[in-house]
C-alpha cells in the first residue's frame, strides 16, 4: 500500500527520558487530527525529530527509540545533535529565517555557519527519506526548516510526488531579497509539485520573489522551472472543528469554567494567548489595555486581561529580553492601577491542558489576538468555535493570516494602540445579538473549511498537479518519439525544416545583438542545409540585413521581419506583398512615451514593425505596463489594419499581412515534402504549428500549452537533436 510521508521538524509525538525509560507523548496538534481525519487509503508515516538530541542517547537507546516510534506511532525519527540544534535550529530557523519571514529584517544574523549547518540537516532528513520512500507515495513536507528539502528529494527521486506547506508568512519581495541564500531557498522549495501558503498574499510575494530573482513568470499559479512544472496555491489551515466546537459541553470543562467564573467575580474577561515571542505584538498589547484603563476609568475594577504567555527559546537572549518587558509592563499596569479587590492582568507564563485552555476560551468575552506579523493562527478560530453561538468577541490583527477568512472580527493594526483600545471599548459594549451574528458567519466559515477539508484540499491539489505534468510529459520528445522521426527522417527524399531563431536555436540575452550565431550553430545549420534532400528555413521576427550577416553565406531559406520578406537560397530577398508604414507615425510617439515610463525598457524599430522589448525592465512593473499597452495598441489594430504580437518580454505591431504562418505557407506549397519539421518557442509560433500537416513534427521550446506535437527543454537540446539527425 502507498505511504503518506509527512515530514516536519518535529514529530507529531514527543519523546521524554524518564526515569528508567522514555515516555512517549503524542502531541495531537491540529495536523496530526486533520490526517487522521483522512478517508485516505494509504498508511501514514511521519519523519521528523523526536524532541531528544542524538547526544543524549546510548545507541541501545535510539534503537529502542525508533523502533517503538516505528511500531506504534507510524514514525521515523531523525537523529540531530546538540550542535545541529545550536546551528540549525536556534541558528539559521530561528535566528535568520524566522524573524526575516515575520519582518524584523534587523534581528536575523546571517551567519554561513547556520546556513551550512541548514543544509546539512536537510540531507540528514533526506537520508531519511530515501530509506522509507516508495514509487508510488506521497510525499507532504511541512514549514520554514525543511525549504530545502522539496528539490533534495527531487534529485534522488526525480518522479517523486512532493507537495509543501510553509505556515509561516512568505515575506515581500523587498524582506525576502535581503537573504544570502535567497536563490537556493527559491529552487529549493520548486523541488515540490505544489507549494501551498495560508494566505493570497504569501503566494503573490512567493511567485513575485521567483519572477524578481529566478526570472520565471507564472502562469495561473503554476511556475516552470527547470523544465518542470509547481503549482503554487492557497489553503487557509483549518481547525478540528467538532473538537473545538464541542469544547465547552464536556463536563470537565464546563467545572473548570465555573470555577473560573467564581475567581473572576463578574469581571469582564479579556483573554490572550500565545507563545511568548517577538512575533506576537504582547508588549503592544498590554499598552493598549493601559490605554483603555487611563481613557475609559468606567472599566476599572470591572475589566481583567487574563494573560496567557506559554514559554518559547527561552534560552534565546531576545526572547529572555522579551520576557523581563512584558513583566516590567505587566507589575507597572498592575501597580499604577490596580487596588486591594482587583488585579487588572493575570498573567500565566505557561501552557494549559486542552481542557483548562477551553475553559478559558468558555469564559473569556473577548479574545484578543494581536501578532505583528503571524502565519495563519489558529487561536483565533478555536475561540471562535469554542464560543459558536454564545457570543464572545474576537478582536484580530489585520497582519494575522486568519485575518483574511475573519472579515466579521474586529480588525486592528496590531502597532495601533490607540486603535486596539477602541476596539476593546467596542467589544466590551457590543449588543449579544450582534456577537452572535458576527460568530455564526465565521462558524458556518470554520466549520465548511476544517482540518479534514484543509488536508484533503491539499492533497487532491497534489494529484491535480501530477495530472497537469503528465499531460505535457506526452510530449516530450525523447525514446519512442524521437526514435521515430529518426526513422522518418533518414527514409524521406525531400525534408522542409523550418527553424525560429531566439528562443529556438539561441538562448535569449539580455541585448539582442548578443544573441548572434556561434560557430557551432554555424556548422550545424551548413551541414543541415548542403545536405541535397533538406531544405531548411530559418525564420525570424529579426531584420533582414541582420539575417544576411548571420546566414547570408549559408545555403539557407530565410524568413525576416515576421514574414515581411523571405528569401528562397540563394535567390533574392522579395517582399511578401505591398506593405504601407504610414502607420508608424502614429504610434511611434507612444512606443517613445512607454520606453520612457519604463526603465531599462527599449524601442527597436523595424522595416514593416515597432517593437518595445521589456526584457531588462523591472519585471513588475514591466507586467503593469505592457498589459496597459497592450490596450492601447488593440484600440488601433482594427482602423490602421496592424496586428500585436506578444513574444517573450516584446510587444510588437505590424501589418496584420505580415506573417511568419503565411510566410512558411508558401513553402509547404513548394514540393512534395514527405518530412517536415518545425521548431518555435513562442506565440508566434503558434500557428505556424496549427497549419502544419498532421504528420508534421512540431516542436515546442520550452514546457508550455502549445499547438505544438512535441516538446523539447531547450534550444541545447534541439541543437542536440538536429545533430543526431544529420548523422
Ligand atoms: C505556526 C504559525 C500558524 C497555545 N497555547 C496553548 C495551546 N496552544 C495551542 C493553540 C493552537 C496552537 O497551540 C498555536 O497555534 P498558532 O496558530 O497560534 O501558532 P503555531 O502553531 O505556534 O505556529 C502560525 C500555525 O503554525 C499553523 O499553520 O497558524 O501562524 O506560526 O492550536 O490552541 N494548547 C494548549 N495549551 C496552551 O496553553 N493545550
Amino acid at each position: 500500500m502507498a505511504n503518506l510521508i509527512l515530514i516536519s521538524n518535529r514529530l507529531s509525538v514527543s519523546v521524554e527520558k524518564k526515569k528508567g525509560g522514555f515516555e512517549f507523548k503524542a502531541s495531537m496538534g491540529g495536523l496530526a487530527t486533520g490526517l487522521s481525519s483522512l478517508e485516505h487509503s494509504d498508511r501514514l508515516l511521519w519523519i521528523g525529530w523526536p524532541g531528544l538530541p542524538a547526544d543524549d542517547l546510548s545507541e541501545a537507546d535510539s534503537r529502542k527509540i525508533a523502533s517503538t516510534l516505528k511500531k506504534h506511532h507510524n514514525s521515523i525519527p531523525v537523529e540531530l545533535s546538540r550542535e545541529d540544534l545550536r546551528t540549525f535550529y536556534y541558528g539559521f530557523c530561528n535566528n535568520v529565517i524566522w524573524p526575516l519571514f515575520h519582518y524584523f529584517p534587523s534581528y536575523a544574523t546571517y551567519d554561513n555557519s547556520f546556513w551550512e549547518s541548514y543544509r546539512g540537516v536537510n540531507s540528514i532528513f533526506l537520508q531519511k527519506v530515501l530509506e522509507a520512500v516508495k514509487a508510488d507515495d506521497t510525499i507532504w513536507i511541512h514549514d520554514y526548516q525543511l525549504m530545502l528539502l522539496p528539490r533534495l528529494i527531487r534529485e534522488k527521486v526525480p518522479e517523486a510526488r512532493i507537495g509543501y506547506f510553509l505556515h509561516i508568512p512568505f515575506p515581500s519581495f523587498e524582506i525576502f531579497r535581503l537573504l544570502p541564500w535567497r536563490n537556493e531557498i527559491l529552487t529549493g522549495l520548486l523541488g515540490a509539485d505544489l507549494i501551498g501558503f495560508h494566505a493570497y498574499d504569501y503566494a503573490r510575494h512567493f511567485v513575485s520573489s521567483v519572477r524578481r530573482l529566478l526570472g520565471v513568470e507564472n502562469n495561473m499559479g503554476y511556475v516552470q522551472h527547470e523544465h518542470r512544472l509547481s503549482r503554487v496555491d492557497v489553503f487557509p489551515m483549518g481547525i478540528d472543528y467538532q473538537k473545538y466546537s464541542a469544547a465547552l459541553s464536556k463536563p470537565d470543562v464546563r467545572r473548570q469554567m465555573a470555577e473560573a467564573a467564581r475567581e473572576l467575580r463578574g469581571f469582564k474577561v479579556i483573554l490572550s494567548v500565545d507563545r511568548l515571542d517577538y512575533t506576537k505584538g504582547i508588549p503592544e498589547r498590554l499598552r493598549a489595555f493601559e490605554l483603555l484603563l487611563e481613557h475609559n476609568p468606567k472599566y476599572r475594577e470591572k475589566v481583567v486581561l487574563l494573560l496567557i504567555a506559554v514559554p518559547s527559546r527561552t534560552k534565546v537572549h531576545r526572547y529572555r529580553a522579551l520576557k523581563k518587558e512584558v513583566d516590567e509592563l505587566i507589575s507597572t499596569i498592575n501597580g499604577k492601577y490596580g487596588t486591594i479587590g482587583w488585579v487588572p492582568i493575570h498573567y500565566f507564563y505557561r501552557g494549559f491542558p486542552f481542557d483548562r485552555l477551553s475553559a478559558f476560551y468558555g469564559v473569556a468575552d473577548v479574545l484578543l489576538v494581536t501578532p505583528l506579523r503571524d502565519g495563519m493562527n489558529l487561536v483565533a478560530k478555536e475561540f471562535v468555535a469554542a464560543k459558536k453561538l454564545s457570543g464572545g468577541v474576537l478582536i484580530l490583527s489585520e497582519t494575522a493570516g486568519s485575518a483574511r477568512e475573519m472579515g466579521e472580527a474586529l480588525l486592528i493594526n496590531p502597532n495601533n494602540s490607540e486603535e486596539i483600545a477602541a476596539a476593546l471599548c467596542t467589544a466590551l459594549e457590543m449588543e449579544r445579538s450582534e456577537q452572535i451574528e458576527r460568530n455564526t458567519v465565521m462558524n458556518e466559515r470554520l466549520s465548511r473549511y476544517d482540518i479534514g477539508t484543509w488536508t484533503k484540499d491539499f492533497l487532491n491539489k497534489l494529484s491535480q498537479v501530477r495530472e497537469v505534468q503528465d499531460s505535457y510529459l506526452v510530449k516530450k520528445l525523447s525514446g519512442a518519439f524521437k526514435d521515430e522521426l529518426m526513422k522518418a527522417y533518414r527514409k524521406a527524399v525531400r525534408r522542409l525544416i523550418i527553424l525560429d531563431y531566439d528562443g529556438t536555436l539561441v538562448s535569449f540575452q539580455d541585448r539582442p545583438r548578443k544573441a548572434a550565431p556561434d560557430e557551432e550553430l554555424v556548422d550545424l545549420l551548413k551541414a543541415l542545409s548542403e545536405d541535397p534532400g533538406n531544405d531548411v528555413v530559418v525564420a525570424s521576427g529579426r531584420m533582414r540585413d541582420v539575417m544576411n550577416e548571420w546566414f547570408g553565406n549559408l545555403p539557407l531559406s530565410l524568413i525576416a521581419c515576421h514574414g515581411a520578406w523571405l528569401k528562397h537560397k540563394e535567390r533574392e530577398w522579395q517582399l511578401s506583398e505591398e506593405l504601407s508604414n504610414q502607420w508608424k507615425e502614429q504610434l511611434r510617439p507612444i512606443f517613445q512615451l512607454f520606453k520612457d515610463r519604463t526603465p531599462g525598457s527599449t524601442v527597436e524599430e523595424k522595416e514593416y514593425a515597432l517593437a518595445w522589448h521589456y526584457r531588462n525592465a523591472e519585471p513588475e512593473l514591466a507586467a503593469i505596463r505592457a498589459s496597459e499597452f497592450k490596450d492601447i495598441l488593440f484600440s488601433f489594430t482594427g482602423d490602421l489594419n496592424l496586428d500585436v504580437l506578444e513574444g517573450k518580454s516584446v510587444l510588437e505591431i505590424k501589418p496584420v499581412n505580415v506573417s511568419k504562418a503565411r510566410a512558411v505557407s508558401t513553402w509547404l506549397s513548394r514540393d512534395n515534402w514527405q518530412f517536415i519539421m518545425a521548431a518555435g518557442d513562442d506565440n508566434n509560433d503558434e500557428v505556424m504549428f496549427s497549419q502544419l500537416p498532421a504528420s508534421a513534427y512540431s516542436i515546442k521550446i520550452g514546457l508550455d500549452i502549445s499547438e505544438a506535437r512535441y516538446y523539447l527543454d531547450s534550444p541545447k537540446q534541439l541543437r542536440q537533436l538536429l545533430n543526431e539527425v544529420i548523422v
